[in-house]
């Protein structure tokens, strides 16, 4: 574990401008990239080349069969290579061999790899001098049986599953940093305007970008703007997220929409009580009946201030959001906290009747503060009522961020940062369980609290998101750090 002097003191998924990121690989939980509006023209992340018929492509790689005969593909094989990266994504995409699975000879798989077409060394934390992996994990939380999905070089966190309708399978949708911004040989938050919205198959195969395409010829390319925070609409057609693109690297982030293929990609709009100048609204979720939620988020001469958190509405004819009202004011902590006081990154219950968050209660814990989690009612007929939530397991020596309902909302998955076990140099970073026993008429509830990850070989969990499939309801995805 880096020394406590390495940490962000950002507590929440978007950083503020006056912090200098070192964050340790273990608490990644921004998420934030670069881009370009016009993304329709290429087609976003699919690959399918227009000319392409399901007849002639029979592996459904994007390339036709007569194309990988050209090329010395495989026409049955999707990823011919074994990259992890489909022949035709290859090809259109990230501009690297198909028939080869390290284009670049670098030692790092083209799939792996944050730049497969340019050679970098295996990245070291600055500070330790140690090797630094990353990985995406699923975790059975009833067995605890737990697979890796993914094995990079760079980081990819804000995983979260979109929902079983989106497509003929499930895809997991989730941020990534294509570019060392900062230049500290690392590729992960501390390079939020090398950060990039990307998607891919639950087994981690067919990884591809959304955000960040150079429309001219479809090749990645970074813009040099933040894109954040990915999350589907419930019918997973489309995906909310924030972005500074409108003026890069400002953190000026606001929110935006596109379609789960990445076209599409527009702002959108408010019919009434935009963010003031000073404001930025982030952290976005989409729940049913297109509710959604976020957190606004004031700065006052540069210095994080009240977050506060917000419902509305979205239209999705104009992507406009109404019916916008403030759920809580944030300001019942003082103002001079590190990282701003408030209530951060809310998200809906399944039946749309709650919302989870978390609020900053003190600074009993290093790093960053403490943070425990809430419920309250989606609608409060007194809102904004900070007396309407019902902050559980206070716990001054653990900071508890990032809760998320499983798909029938008697679970929350959280992230926890325990202090006892930092000032101890033991594994201080896992994800938790809630089990809840939900009472609405009157709201009342109780949790029930199980450490999922206490034993994982090193690894630093990130925020964790349930499976959405029924038949996999029990199911975890995390991004997870570790140095060697
Ligand atoms: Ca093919
Ligand atoms: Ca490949
Ligand atoms: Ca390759
Ligand atoms: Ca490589």
């Amino acid at each position: 574990m880096p020394k406590k002097s390495n940490y962000s003191r950002d507590q929440d998924h978007l950083l503020s401008r006056d912090n200098k990121f070192t964050f340790p690989r273990c608490c990644k939980w921004l998420s934030l990239t670069v881009f370009v509006l016009t993304l329709s023209a290429c087609g976003g992340g699919d690959s399918s080349d227009a000319v392409t018929t399901i007849s002639d492509d029979t592996d459904l790689d994007g390339l036709t069969d007569q194309q990988e005969e050209n090329l010395g593909t495989n026409p049955t094989v999707a990823d011919t290579d074994n990259d992890r990266i489909w022949d035709g994504d290859e090809v259109s995409m990230f501009n690297t061999n198909p028939t080869l699975s390290d284009t670049d000879s670098d030692g790092i798989d083209d799939g792996a790899d944050p730049q497969p077409t340019v050679f970098n060394t295996i990245p070291t934390d600055p500070n330790s001098g140690r090797f630094v992996e990353y990985g995406v994990f699923k975790t059975n939380t009833t067995s605890s049986s737990t697979q890796r999905i993914t094995n990079t070089r760079h980081e990819e966190n804000h995983v979260v599953y979109a929902p079983l309708s989106t497509s003929n399978q499930p895809l997991l949708i989730y941020q990534t940093y294509i570019e060392d911004t900062n230049s500290d040989t690392l590729f992960n938050e501390g390079d939020l305007s090398g950060s990039v919205i990307a998607i891919m198959n639950v087994d981690g195969t067919r990884p591809r970008y959304l955000t960040d395409i150079d429309p001219s010829n479809g090749m990645i390319q970074n813009n040099h703007s933040i894109d954040a925070t990915p999350e589907p609409s419930p019918d997973g057609q489309y995906i909310i997220f924030v972005s500074d693109r409108d003026n890069p690297g400002s953190f000026q982030l606001k929110l935006y929409v596109m379609d789960i293929h990445g076209n599409n990609q527009t702002p959108l709009n408010y019919a009434s009580n935009p963010p003031a100048s000073n404001e930025i609204d982030a952290d976005p979720f989409w729940g049913v009946d297109n509710k959604i939620t976020f957190k606004r988020q004031q700065f006052i001469s540069g210095r994080a201030g009240f977050s506060r958190v917000f419902t509305a509405n979205i239209d999705t004819a104009t992507m406009t959001i109404y019916n916008l009202v403030e759920r809580t004011s944030g300001s019942n902590t003082p103002l001079n906290t590190p990282n701003g006081p408030g209530d951060f990154d809310p998200k809906i219950s399944p039946d749309g009747h709650l919302i989870a968050s978390y609020r900053h209660l003190s600074d009993s814990v290093s790093i960053f503060g403490d943070y425990d989690l809430w419920i309250g009612a989606y609608h409060h007929v007194d809102a904004p009522a900070d007396s309407s939530i019902t902050l559980f397991d206070q716990d001054t020596s653990t900071a508890v961020l990032f809760p998320r309902w499983n798909i029938s909302g008697d679970k929350l998955a959280a992230w926890q940062l325990d202090e006892t076990a930092l000032s101890m140099g033991m594994d201080a970073i896992d994800l938790i369980v809630y089990e809840l026993d939900l009472s609405e008429q009157p709201f009342s509830f109780s949790a029930t609290r199980t450490n999922i990850t206490p034993n994982n070989d090193g690894w630093f969990e990130t925020m964790p998101s349930w499976n959405t499939d029924p038949n996999r309801a029990e199911e975890l995805i995390y991004s997870a750090s570790r140095q060697f």
